[in-house]
């Protein structure tokens, strides 16, 4: 038997990093997401002064359930890029590459990517991976912390906020990724108490399929 897990990391830059954290939380073999600025030179970016960084997201995922291209088609099926419209640099289409794997794997899909969007010019940048600035407390698992009631019940701290695996899922289901069917499958993975499973799987219900928003 292995006691090795295996766990790697990507990290997207997509608009909002709100929406990519819903999407990508709520996806199976997605282990834990934690948003933050990236990219750029400016040191200790914030929300309200981030210098040259965009908004991203790092997403630790198990490669044995979803591999590199599969988030690479998440990426490039949930967020403009492609745009004649300027894009600020806080909402830049990036992908950070962690390993030479990582790397061949996005320049070929850019390429797949470029020649289903003619005319259209992709401005999406592959950059190695930098410094990863984690962003404020009140911008991790924003949707889940939009469920006051329940975030309280799962006394996430700041810590727990930026890397508990069941804040990770929640926010992907409470915004309506994954849906009820994955929900149920999965639930009983997270340990929750039976009112907060109710309160979830109502929450779930209701959103499946309602589409990210900002
Ligand atoms: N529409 C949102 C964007 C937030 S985002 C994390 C706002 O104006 O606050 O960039």
């Amino acid at each position: 038997h292995s006691v090795n897990i295996p766990i790697k990391t990507a990290t997207f830059g997509m608009g909002c990093f709100w929406g990519a954290e819903s999407l990508f939380g709520g996806t199976k073999g997605i282990y834990r997401t934690t948003v933050g600025y990236e990219g750029g030179s400016k040191d200790s970016p914030t929300y309200r002064n981030l210098g040259n960084h965009t908004e991203v997201l790092e997403i630790d995922y198990d490669p044995n359930t979803i591999t590199f291209k599969e988030l690479l088609d998440l990426f490039w099926n949930n967020h403009e890029y492609g745009l004649t419209n300027p894009i600020k640099r806080q909402y830049m289409s990036l992908i950070l590459y962690h390993d030479d794997e990582q790397k061949k794997i996005a320049e070929e899909s850019i390429v797949e990517e470029q020649k289903k969007r003619v005319p259209e010019k992709i401005i999406t940048e592959i950059l190695p991976k930098g410094k990863f600035y984690p962003a404020e407390d009140y911008h991790q698992k924003y949707r889940l912390q939009g469920h006051k009631d329940l975030a309280e019940t799962l006394n996430l701290d700041p810590k727990l906020l930026r890397t508990s695996f069941i804040a990770t899922k929640l926010n992907g289901y409470l915004a309506g990724v994954g849906g009820v069917q994955q929900f149920r499958e999965e639930v009983d993975k997270f340990g929750l108490t039976p009112s907060q499973k109710e309160y979830c799987l109502y929450h779930v219900e209701q959103n499946e399929g309602a589409g990210l928003y900002c």
